[in-house]
């Protein structure tokens, strides 16, 4: 079963020179600080800034799970909520985002081979999130004190009925323009390049970024609107009520699609980094290319399956959702083909052999590459757990249970947050020109990760299926107890902490490995910034793939299609702004009035 070592040539018979060139000629140069110093400054700043975020929400998780566990209860209950929003916000917030818009501006300049067209503007792109980010961490922290008139305890979902200080939204709003103008900036240098290059194809990293980006700014409309007409005006003091129905709805708008925003810069380093790593080469780019283009068009149509249980919104519209998101299974499923062919090829390339003896040539001593490789057998898991989530009836059996907190940390806190830190291990050095601190203790910190999370998200699965609700400080009740098939509650509660305590401590382990790291002195040894050549090239998949036009053209019917219904009838019910509507369920639409609000938009469009 072995596959014989091959040439380039023979190994990539697609792709022409030309094509490749963008991606192979790094493999003789330096590292990406030598090739962008200007560049590799605001990725340093953007990942230090993350690693900032991820120790503070880590702490936060650490206090959460000891109290909610009944181990440790260092706060009073009453502030759960504060420790909660804390939690959520810096870790699903600033800790991924501020990391992947390093990954993507490495992943644009690289493949582009050319530097950002102004690095003012770049900076001032990370200066707004970080503007963004303070604006909305003091409200949330001055939850821990009486002393300051403030809080924000609204959780990461911040929908009506709750509410926050002005400066949360203000905060919010500012580091979603920072995103904005960060895609701005990558689409810039791609029209420069395509002004140079105008035959040539996307080069796939910058193609990944630019889908991405499309999605997010379809994705980010829902929650702008959310905040600027109702949110900030209702914190102000400007507007009396809201429809929490809308607030929520437009929330999930945004919600879903949120989760890829986190997803596709771990996706982009499995299919660039993680077969080179496995000493091999990506199988496909035009599946690659099919998956992002996928994202693109399915990731915001969904959003109403986290509302299957919002009694405002009819059946069918939640019929709808489920429909999309089982569609949206396809691209993650073709990247698991893709992924793990990629790193057959490479384990075969190092002389592994036999249908599943391969894996035991894969550099399993390589931090960056087995925490990678755990990362997405976790999201193997993960994956499931969201299937099941998504049936429609099924997850009246585990929403709002401890089972979802499981689902999201397999998702972005493993996927996601694992194939971050691993890949940190090699883009610190990149960026830096510093070698990593310590190889060893990166190796055990990813496989403490994997120990962690294997014990705290199964045991927060099984919880979930007792009934354990999430988002609640004590959940123990006076002349109840939940009844355990197999194991006890106690037992769940333990592996919970165990989890929490491992996690903990694999976080201590990445951020002062990262420390020594930024201390080291540069020694020119790091290895040079490349991402070898797809096995199958760009130009055996079809130019249409490349036609961003069309995908966003088509992105937005899907999106104006999935939505315009439950959005006139959550109007017509509740007021757009309120009071909310008659809390019963709700199973028929009145189309008289979307009939009336569809004649009015086509008199004001004529
Ligand atoms: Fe989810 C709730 C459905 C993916 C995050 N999700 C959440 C929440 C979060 C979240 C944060 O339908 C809670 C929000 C809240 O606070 O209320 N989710 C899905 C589905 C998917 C999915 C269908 N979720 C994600 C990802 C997330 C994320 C990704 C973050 C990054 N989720 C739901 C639903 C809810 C929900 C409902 C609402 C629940 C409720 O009731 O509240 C799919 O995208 C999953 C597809 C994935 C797969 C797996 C493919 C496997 C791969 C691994 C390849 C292996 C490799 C390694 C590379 C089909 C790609 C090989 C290694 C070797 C050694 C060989
Ligand atoms: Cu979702």
């Amino acid at each position: 079963m072995s596959t014989p070592t091959k040439t380039n040539d023979e190994l990539n018979p697609g792709s022409t020179a030309g094509e490749t060139a963008a991606l192979d000629s790094a493999e003789t140069g330096n590292a990406y600080i030598d090739q962008f110093p200007a560049e590799a400054a605001v990725i340093r700043a953007a990942f230090y800034s993350s690693f900032i975020a991820l120790a503070i929400g880590g702490i936060f998780g650490f206090i959460q799970t000891l109290h909610r566990t009944d181990i440790i209860q260092l706060f009073d209950s009453s502030t759960y909520y504060t420790i909660l929003t804390a939690h959520g916000v810096f870790l699903v917030i600033s800790f991924t985002i501020f990391f992947l818009v390093g990954v993507f501006t490495w992943a644009v300049t690289t493949s582009l081979e050319r530097e950002v067209e102004s690095i003012r503007f770049t900076w001032t792109w990370y200066g707004l999130m970080v503007l963004g980010t303070i604006f909305a961490a003091v409200p949330i922290l001055a939850g821990f004190t009486d002393a300051i008139d403030m809080s924000a305890d609204v959780l990461f979902t911040f929908y009506a009925p709750l509410q926050g200080h002005p400066l949360f939204y203000i905060g919010l709003t500012l580091f979603v323009i920072g995103t904005w103008l960060a895609g701005a900036d990558w689409f810039r240098s791609w029209l420069a390049w395509k002004r140079e290059n105008p035959d040539e194809r996307i080069p796939l990293p910058t193609f990944m970024v630019l889908t991405t980006m499309i999605m997010w700014y379809i994705a980010t409309l829902g929650v702008a609107v959310s905040i600027l007409v109702f949110l900030l005006p209702w914190s102000l003091g400007l507007i009396e009520t809201v429809n929490p129905t809308l607030t929520r709805t437009l929330f999930w708008f945004f919600g879903h699609p949120v989760v890829y925003f986190w997803l596709m810069p771990a996706y982009m380093m499995w299919y660039l980094l993680l077969p080179k790593f496995s000493g091999g080469r990506l199988f496909s780019d035009p599946l690659a290319r099919v998956v992002f283009v996928l994202f693109l068009l399915l990731s915001t149509p969904v959003g109403i399956h986290h509302q299957y249980l919002d009694p405002g919104i009819s059946e069918g519209f939640k019929f709808i959702a489920m429909t999309n998101t089982m569609f949206l299974l396809l691209p993650s499923l073709l990247t698991a083909f893709t992924v793990v062919a990629s790193m057959e090829h490479g384990a075969r390339q190092r002389g592994g052999t036999g249908y599943f003896s391969w894996l035991k040539a894969l550099p399993w001593k390589d931090p960056v590459f087995t925490g990678m490789a755990l990362a997405g057998l976790m999201f193997a898991a993960g994956g499931f757990s969201g299937m099941i989530n998504a049936g429609m009836n099924i997850n009246y059996l585990v929403h709002n249970s401890l089972w979802v907190p499981g689902h999201f940390h397999l998702t972005v806190g493993t996927a996601v947050a694992l194939t971050f830190m691993a890949g940190a291990y090699w883009f610190i050095p990149q960026v830096t020109g510093k070698p990593l601190a310590s190889k060893p203790i990166a190796l055990v910190q990813v496989v403490l990760w994997f120990i962690g999370m294997t014990f705290m998200s199964n045991a927060m699965h099984r919880a979930g299926l007792l009934g354990i609700p999430r988002r609640t400080a004590e959940p123990w009740y006076d002349g109840f107890e939940f009844e355990a098939a197999i194991g006890t509650v106690g037992e769940l509660n333990a592996q919970i902490a165990l989890g929490g305590a491992l996690l903990t401590l694999s976080l201590v382990l990445f951020l002062t490995n990262m420390l020594i790291t930024a201390f080291n002195r540069p020694t020119g040894t790091v290895e040079a910034n490349s991402i070898p050549t797809p096995l199958s090239g760009p130009s055996d998949a079809p130019k249409v793939l490349d036609n961003l036009k069309l995908w966003t053209a088509i992105g937005i019917v899907l999106v104006i299609l999935a939505y315009t219904l439950p959005l006139a009838s959550i109007v017509d019910r509740g007021g757009l702004f309120g009071p909310g509507g008659d809390a019963y369920p709700v199973t028929t639409v009145d189309f008289g009035t979307v009939q009336t609000l569809l004649e009015t938009l086509l008199m004001v469009v004529a």
